[in-house]
């Protein structure tokens, strides 16, 4: 048994009141809070072992380089890599996922190829391979989601993995619907015809078990602030075969074996994509995250996030006057809704008045919205430390939002 309200009091910052009424946090697909384990690690680093990392030869220099390179060893473990030298850090999801755009695409992309995407995807899944395509000429494909579950509709997918497709990448789980992607298996279609697979993390890494050789996928990307983490640092997990043939990212510092003034040689993956001082702290972060929720253990939040979610659908399913998006089985841990008649903002602003942090617009997925005939909508995103408790006082916002619109 879990003792979840334990776990809670890890949180310092959730143990406070929002404009007179105790905090009820429920925007985690945008930033997840952090434990003290992951507070005390950077208080700790800064206090004891700051300096620059694979330069020095000093004391502090060395210890930062451990503590950096540990916590890539670390992150090879949390998603199953075979090897440290298969993650490369990032700024986050997004800065990943350009990353292959940016190397992997402008090398391997040419005019008439297909890049298959769908249409659940975040921006950070859209923009980066439409920049590529401009340049390249290549095209881009949608797997079609059906309605207001969000779900794929795959009995597409064999007209839609053509010979012209050189790159699938999708979203694991969907930050405004809450769907579950079934990565394993539409990585191996992709597969069996030679198709590079992406596949973005972002939702999923902090709340389930993901392990890259399970997937079978060619690269994954995550956020390290979505999973207990430090903001500005995330990881781009890719398979050596490939890195080893993808261009550099950015030049500089770090990721060079010898510099000439016309020519250099570049190092081995990961070095090869980390041009310049790094984000430290960051990584020293995560792996204090990381031990953290495997402490845990992700089938246990994950069990969890589905129950909140479960939960909170069913009490705002008994509302009259919502419209409910996502899936109705299997949905990742938020809800996202519409009240009718009012403004998903005006909605947010009124919980927030209540103590309950909501996110409402379109939630970085424009084209799912304007697919779903929505500007916008409300979402309740959960995670461990959330309580049914928190999720009545939600509901109760919710009844008096629609009590007030509806004077
Ligand atoms: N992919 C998905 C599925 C996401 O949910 C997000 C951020 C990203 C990529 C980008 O992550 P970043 O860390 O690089 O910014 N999602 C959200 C959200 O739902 N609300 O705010 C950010």
């Amino acid at each position: 048994m879990i003792d979840w309200a334990k776990l809670r009091a890890d949180f310092p910052i959730l143990n406070q009141q929002v404009h007179g009424k105790p905090l009820v946090y429920l925007d985690n697909a945008a930033t997840s809070q952090k434990p003290r384990s992951v507070i005390d690690a950077l208080v700790h680093y800064y206090e004891c072992d700051n300096a620059n990392v694979h330069r020095g030869i000093h004391e502090l220099s060395n210890r930062s380089t451990t503590a950096f390179e540990s916590a890539r060893t670390r992150t090879a473990k949390f998603i199953n890599a075979k090897s440290a030298d298969e993650i490369i850090f990032t700024r986050g999801t997004t800065e990943g996922i350009n990353l292959v755009a940016a190397t992997w695409g402008a090398k391997n992309l040419k005019a008439g190829d297909v890049i298959l995407l769908t249409d659940l995807e975040h921006h950070s899944n859209l923009v980066p391979w439409q920049m590529i395509a401009q340049r390249t000429g290549a095209k881009i494909a949608y797997i079609p989601v059906t309605n207001d579950e969000g779900t794929l509709d795959l009995s597409q997918l064999d007209s839609l993995l053509t010979s012209q497709v050189k790159l699938l990448s999708m979203v694991h789980i969907s930050n405004s619907m809450g769907t579950v992607n079934p990565v394993a298996e539409l990585c191996a279609r992709a597969k069996k015809l030679g198709i590079v697979t992406l596949v973005d993390g972002a939702q999923s890494a902090g709340h389930l078990p993901v392990d890259v050789q399970a997937i079978g996928c060619d690269f994954l990307a995550f956020s390290g602030h979505k999973i207990c983490g430090p903001t500005g640092i995330g990881v781009l997990w890719g398979r050596p075969e490939i890195l080893e043939t993808m261009p550099p990212y950015q030049g500089g510092g770090e990721m060079i074996l010898s510099v000439g003034y016309q020519k250099t040689e570049f190092k081995h993956a990961p070095h090869r994509f980390e041009a310049g001082t790094p984000d430290i702290s960051g990584p020293i972060g995560l792996h204090a995250a990381m031990d953290y929720l495997d402490a845990i253990g992700r089938e246990n939040i994950w069990k969890h996030d589905q129950e909140l979610a479960a939960y909170a659908t069913e009490k705002l399913s008994a509302l009259k006057n919502i419209r409910i998006f996502g899936p109705k089985q299997n949905r990742a841990g938020l809800v996202s809704f519409l009240l009718k008649d009012v403004h998903a903002h005006d909605v947010v602003t009124l919980a927030d008045q209540g103590g309950v942090a909501l996110r409402g617009g379109h939630h970085c997925t424009q084209p799912l919205m304007h697919k779903l005939g929505v500007e916008s909508t409300a979402r309740a995103s959960f995670y461990f430390y959330n309580t049914k408790a928190e999720v009545d006082v939600f509901i109760e916002v919710i009844k008096e939002i629609q009590k007030f619109f509806a004077q």
